[in-house]
């Protein structure tokens, strides 16, 4: 049974798995902090060094048949999978890589559903590929990456994909409103901002904003928006 909340709502777990665990204390100081300080969201970041058992941590070693770099070492991985996974949670684990699928606005949709995610960051030239078969024993494995580039490490991907997920956990966010018109909600890139004063250094507010027509305001900012869409992101027009 998963804890319940103040609320009544079921909580949501986060584990994260890194060898560089400080890099996610900026997460309690965002948003996602009220919500883990009120029981929402259950994150816990872990060291995997602490499921070694040599005198040096060993969590790398050099890769079978050659090549450059280092590889991160099956066991640690396998000890701390057991572990997040034990209580037949079936977790859905998450690798961060280059070479997995896009994350895009539906996959976070998709992963503030599951009760429980599992990140495991890789360094290095990456983690023996049999920890990802293993995992598949004990969750839905999914291989995800920020886009097309790379990364020293999964860390600041799973950072963000976190903030991306956290948002649009029930009770994350105060105002549920302020979350459907954001770009990528309803696959176009968000209109137009503006606040006083009306003019600034000669620059106006499009006079439509201060019209008081909310008709003719929804309107614009439609238009808005599907302008800046087919300007700077015409491949989401496609879909
Ligand atoms: Cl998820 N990991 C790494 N190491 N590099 C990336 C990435 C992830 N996404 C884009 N580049």
């Amino acid at each position: 049974m998963r804890t319940s909340t103040p609320s009544g709502r079921s909580a949501h777990r986060i584990d994260v798995v890194s060898i560089f665990p400080s890099y996610f204390d900026g997460l309690a100081l965002s948003l996602l902090g009220k919500a883990r300080d009120s029981g929402i969201l259950d994150l816990s970041v872990h060291d995997l060094r602490d499921w070694t058992h040599d005198r040096h941590r060993t969590v790398d070693d050099t890769p079978y048949g050659g090549g450059a770099g280092m590889v991160m070492k099956p066991e640690p991985w396998g000890l701390a999978l057991d572990q997040l996974a034990a209580g037949g949670t079936r977790p859905t684990i998450i690798f961060p890589s280059p070479a997995g699928e896009v994350f895009t606005q539906a996959t976070a949709r998709d992963l503030a559903t599951r009760e429980h995610l599992v990140f495991g960051c890789g360094r290095y030239e990456g983690i023996d590929e049999r920890v990802f078969e293993y995992a598949r024993d004990l969750g839905e494995v999914r291989l995800i990456s920020l886009g097309d580039y790379v990364l020293n490490g999964g860390e600041v991907a799973v950072m963000a994909m976190i903030e991306a997920i956290g948002r649009l956990i029930p009770g994350v966010v105060g105002n549920p409103e302020s979350l459907v018109e954001e770009s990528h909600e309803d696959g176009l890139l968000e209109y137009p901002s503006y606040t006083k004063p009306a003019v600034w250094r000669e620059h106006e507010v499009p006079p439509i904003l201060l019209s008081g027509n909310h008709g003719a305001i929804a309107a614009w900012r439609r238009e808005q928006q599907l302008e800046r869409t087919r300007i700077r992101r015409p491949d989401l027009l496609d879909d």
